[in-house]
């Protein structure tokens, strides 16, 4: 199944009115506040959001799962899912992958095919939260923090294996979440268990190519609910530190507790230059995984307000932090999921490129709250759609993805395919 610029075409072309009855009185307000509006669509364009090879199929829960149908079988069906994702908004243009899951078979055969969608590969995520088939020692009890230096060793080697399969593929850096922790009180020494992993990870950073970085994920807790070995923002941070320059830390957003400022620590690890990438996706109890923006559109906001008033230039913000998604989809069509997380994330970044920085920096040296606020609600309630619209139009991608998606049934056409029974490998 493919999309082609025909049918984008014709997409665009019967929308065009409606499009410019929003965009154009849009542009005259963006214009009588100084605003450089084909600087800004460009800018929004250009975003791109790295799509987990993981999400492409229908999520589970431990109670169950229920199949989307026409789910890719294979990496290389993944890679032509984000194609097609890629295709619709041209916002998507990288995949992230997970090993063992999507060990790729002929390397030059999937590097062409991303190469025909215009496809990238985002860091590549090591797997030491389950057992394989094929395993010897059981991570039952950890992986990277283990008693037994038999597993501390299978699961460094499994790193280090991810990192070459990167490598062949392009990707710039490795995604290290641990599920180790413990479910009791008393079962593991929590300082030891911290200084195995540390020394662990030091073995897979000696292995990092020159222009790699490490991403290390933190989370408070699931699957083991005592306590995690890394299990925030502080963690990650003092393991990267002492690591050094190339490794980083990875926010999940949903890898908090409730109602923690998340974008503070934003700002923080982006003032310390160890702000490594995301993991997009919204929660309204824990790790919920939902779509992005689906649940705190605001704070996703106030995390772009900062990224953009953290870096001095577009270039750094675009090249020094990797943009992902992880989420997952119970009840809705993953891809039509995934474009709308998309949506959001750009959403949010439009908004936060439409503050009046000067005026806010002033605002906060005369400590006048009302007027700081008063300019946040100024860019967040602006309608920011017409213009992420105009960017897809501007770069022939479609001006509604998931109208299109719908207008052309890909899914049917994914199921006819693939079948109705095909299931992902994911979470
Ligand atoms: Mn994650």
């Amino acid at each position: 199944m493919e999309i082609n610029d025909q049918q984008i075409e014709k997409h665009n072309k019967e929308v065009e009115e409606g499009h410019i009855a929003s965009f154009a009185p849009l542009v005259d307000q963006l214009d009588k506040q100084g605003i450089e509006v084909n600087a800004l669509i460009e800018q929004i364009g250009s975003f791109q959001i790295a799509i987990p090879s993981w999400a492409l199929g229908a999520g589970g829960t431990r109670f169950g799962r229920f199949p989307t149908g026409g789910e890719p079988g294979s990496l290389k069906e993944k890679i032509e899912d984000v194609g097609l994702l890629h295709t619709l908004n041209r916002s998507s243009g990288a995949i992230s992958l997970h090993i063992p899951w999507d060990i790729p078979e002929d390397t030059a055969a999937i590097k062409q095919l991303a190469e025909k969608f215009d496809l990238s590969f985002d860091a590549v995520n090591s797997n030491t939260f389950q057992d394989q088939e094929d395993q010897e020692h059981s991570y039952k009890f950890g992986s990277l923090c283990h008693t037994d230096d038999f597993v501390r060793n299978q699961a460094i080697e499994h790193n280090i294996e991810v990192i070459k399969y990167g490598e062949q593929l392009g990707s710039k850096a490795l995604t290290v979440w641990l599920a180790d922790g413990s479910n009791f009180p008393g079962q593991q020494n929590l300082s030891k268990a911290l200084k195995q992993t540390h020394e662990s990870l030091e073995q897979i950073y000696a292995a990092l190519p020159a222009d790699w970085e490490v991403l290390i994920e933190y989370k408070p807790y699931e699957p083991n609910f005592y306590s995690t070995v890394i299990p925030d923002w502080g963690t990650s941070f003092l393991l990267a530190n002492k690591l050094g320059d190339k490794a980083q830390t990875l926010v999940d957003l949903g890898h908090h507790l409730p109602n923690t400022n998340i974008e503070q620590i934003v700002a923080t690890l982006l003032m310390e230059n160890k702000l490594g990438g995301f993991h997009f996706n919204d929660s309204k109890y824990g790790d919920d995984d939902l779509t992005a923006g689906s649940i705190k559109p605001f704070q996703l906001f106030l995390i772009f307000n900062e990224l953009v008033g953290g870096t001095d230039t577009y270039d750094d913000l675009k090249h020094n932090i990797s943009w992902m998604i992880d989420a997952s989809h119970n009840v809705k069509d993953p891809l039509e999921d995934l474009m709308q997380s998309v949506e959001a994330i750009k959403q949010a970044y439009a908004k936060a490129l439409l503050i009046d920085r000067q005026g806010l920096q002033q605002a906060q040296a005369d400590n006048d709250p009302v007027a700081a606020q008063q300019l946040l609600q100024e860019a967040y309630q602006t309608d920011v759609r017409p213009l992420l619209r105009e960017s897809r139009i501007r770069n022939k991608a479609a001006a509604y993805p998931v109208k299109l998606f719908r207008e052309l049934q890909v899914r049917n056409q994914l199921v006819e395919e693939r079948g109705e029974e095909t299931i992902a490998t994911g979470l």
